[in-house]
């Protein structure tokens, strides 16, 4: 039974990661931080199967022992501060969890594993945040990264060291450059999170306005589900490699509104939706597309998903939540 050990267990990626792995069979172990972590219940309801561990990516030696515990075949590193809005007001702390992280993540590796890094495989979660300031649209694995945020900048850290260790040690370490993917475990300060929540209460009169930031930026937003299906791939390949993980299409935030509200019959979305300063970032990212040609040749890896299907599929999942609630 193959073993992986997958930081950032509570959040989306490692939810959705951690039911894909315990479906094919591995024994599944979940870093968790905190002495108390609120979000231990949603793990276990959702991945009973998962053995949590406790830990933190700015404590290396909790990451030994998580490693001497779960004796992985696979790491997937998912722990991040991963709001890039927040990273600004919380850079020093972006910087240690989400870039030295990273290091300290690959250091317990090759510590724990004594220098026989040939028993294990390792998972970075890098970003479509890296290419920032964009260089060529698409975006590919070889466009010249120009992040604009400090999560940006850490990410990028985080994905050279990556490669770095590979070509350091031979360790089978890969980066998954993974565009904008969301899914009704999306967290609620996500813009396509905050909307479907939005749409679904205005929908039962729960609320009757959203405030939002930006109406104009655009994402290449695919599914959380089938993106971690390409991180598994990417560690069964023979070779370690950094891959694109995108849908190729870009959607701006009004066409998020259309989508969403028209899919509780409201039309007209203008009179609900408010703008304001606060959610303006100090520096926005270009026109974010990837292009996932290599991603589809080497790991026959396609998004099944696509955008319209999702934020119907995230409000729905919102009205059903608010509803049982209230
Ligand atoms: P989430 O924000 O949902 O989850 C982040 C996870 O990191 C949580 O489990 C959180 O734990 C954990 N974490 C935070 N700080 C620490 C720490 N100090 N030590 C250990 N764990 C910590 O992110 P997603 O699931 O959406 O994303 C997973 C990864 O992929 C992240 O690295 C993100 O930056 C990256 N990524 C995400 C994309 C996306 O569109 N979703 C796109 C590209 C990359 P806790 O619950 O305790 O806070
Ligand atoms: P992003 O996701 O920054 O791309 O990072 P987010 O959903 O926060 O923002 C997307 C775009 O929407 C605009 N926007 C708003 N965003 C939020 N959160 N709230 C608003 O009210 C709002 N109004 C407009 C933003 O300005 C932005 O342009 C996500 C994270 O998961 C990262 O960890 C990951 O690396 C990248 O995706 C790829």
């Amino acid at each position: 039974m193959p073993r992986a050990l997958i930081t950032g267990i509570t959040g989306q990626d490692g939810l959705y990661l951690a039911e894909l792995l315990l479906e094919k069979g591995y024994e599944v172990f979940g870093l968790i931080r905190g002495q108390n972590n609120p979000k231990a219940d949603l793990v276990s309801r959702t991945v009973p199967g998962v053995t949590l561990l406790p830990g933190d990516l700015t404590d290396m030696s909790s990451l030994l022992r998580a490693l001497q515990t779960a004796q992985p075949d696979e790491v997937y590193n998912l722990g991040a501060i991963s709001f890039v809005a927040y990273s600004w007001e919380q850079a020093a702390l972006t910087t240690d969890v989400t870039a030295k992280g990273v290091l300290n993540m690959l250091e317990a590796i090759r510590v724990w594993s004594q220098g026989d890094l040939s028993k294990i495989r390792f998972y970075q979660a890098s970003s479509s945040e890296m290419f920032g300031r964009v260089q060529e649209v698409p975006q590919r694995e070889t466009t010249l990264l120009w992040p604009r945020s400090p999560y940006g900048v850490s990410k990028v850290y985080g994905h050279y060291l990556t490669i770095n260790y590979r070509e350091s040690y031979g360790m089978h370490a890969s980066s998954g450059i993974l565009f904008n993917h969301e899914s009704p475990r999306r967290g609620p300060e996500f813009v396509t999170r905050k909307v479907s929540l939005a749409v679904a209460s205005i929908k039962l009169g729960l609320q009757d306005k959203i405030v939002m930031g930006n109406l104009d930026a655009q994402r290449d937003w695919g599914f959380a589900g089938d993106y971690v299906e390409a991180m598994w791939r990417m560690l069964q390949q023979p070779t370690a490699d950094d891959y694109v993980i995108a849908t190729g299409e870009t959607h701006s935030i009004k066409e998020l509104l259309d989508i969403a509200f028209d899919s509780v019959g409201i039309a007209d979305w203008a009179p609900y939706v408010e703008q304001n300063e606060a959610f303006f970032r100090p520096a926005e990212v270009d026109l974010l597309i990837g292009d996932p040609a290599k991603a589809k040749e080497t790991l026959g890896w396609e998004p099944k998903v696509g955008f319209q299907e999702l934020v119907q599929m995230m409000v729905e999942s919102d009205l059903k939540l608010l509803s049982e609630k209230s």
